[in-house]
């Protein structure tokens, strides 16, 4: 029963993980939340924060794709003609300088096709990863995840990317939600504050694990089957 030692239980529970049922999700690993002149810069974040996991999940992706894990990725971003960008997202985005769909240094914010909604160099989908676009912070909504997942017999899903207490907390959510067994790789995650990230992963484990549990990818590796 192999388990690996995750706070606040070694996941997973029931000790039911093999490559076949476990996928790896990357989410938004892009220019735009973590490369120069993306989204979350123009914004004034600093980028060293979220730039942080890519090591962790390069070194991650290479041991879990070794063993014939499914890695899939995916990206945040609009259509060209913004018909999926909610008026008060675009609105909210425009207050503070950085207006999703409008020009910036890697193209348009947040629109897909352009430099800055490229997923970083370092971490690029291999040929045959599946790649999710979605247009909202949760990679369930208007995509074909889920369709994916139960195809493929997936039931335990690990979580990395950015940013830990956006995209891949309302991911963990969905899938939580649908009965999939998650956890969060903590050191393959960030956020675009410190504290943020902290309290996000507080918020995972309270009431016994009410999304699931969180773990380090070195022990996650190590135990890996
Ligand atoms: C945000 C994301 N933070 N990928 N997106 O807007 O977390």
């Amino acid at each position: 029963m192999p388990t690996f030692d995750a706070d606040p239980y070694p996941w997973p529970y029931n000790g039911d993980w093999r490559p076949q049922n476990t996928a790896i999700i990357v989410i938004d690993m892009q220019t735009d939340f973590c490369g120069k002149g993306g989204y979350v810069e123009a914004m004034g974040y600093d980028i060293s924060l979220t730039r942080a996991p890519i090591e962790p999940i390069r070194a991650l992706l290479e041991a879990t794709r070794s063993k014939g894990y499914l890695v899939i990725h995916t990206r945040e971003g609009h259509r060209p003609d913004l018909a999926d960008l909610p008026a008060n997202k675009r609105w909210r985005s425009q207050r503070i300088g950085a207006g999703i769909g409008d020009p910036g240094p890697c193209g348009k914010v947040l629109v897909r096709g352009e430099r800055g909604w490229e997923i970083i160099d370092e971490l690029k989908p291999l040929s045959g990863e599946p790649v999710i676009d979605k247009p909202g912070k949760g990679s369930f909504c208007a995509t074909d995840l889920e369709l994916m997942l139960r195809t493929r017999g997936i039931d335990n899903i690990a979580l990395t990317g950015i940013t830990t207490d956006v995209c891949v907390h309302t991911t963990m959510r969905e899938a939580n939600d649908r009965g999939f067994e998650c956890v969060l790789l903590e050191d393959c995650c960030a956020a675009t504050d410190y504290g943020n990230h902290l309290a996000a992963l507080k918020m995972i484990k309270m009431q016994g694990g009410v999304f699931g549990a969180v773990g380090r990818s070195t022990a996650f590796i190590e135990a890996m089957p």
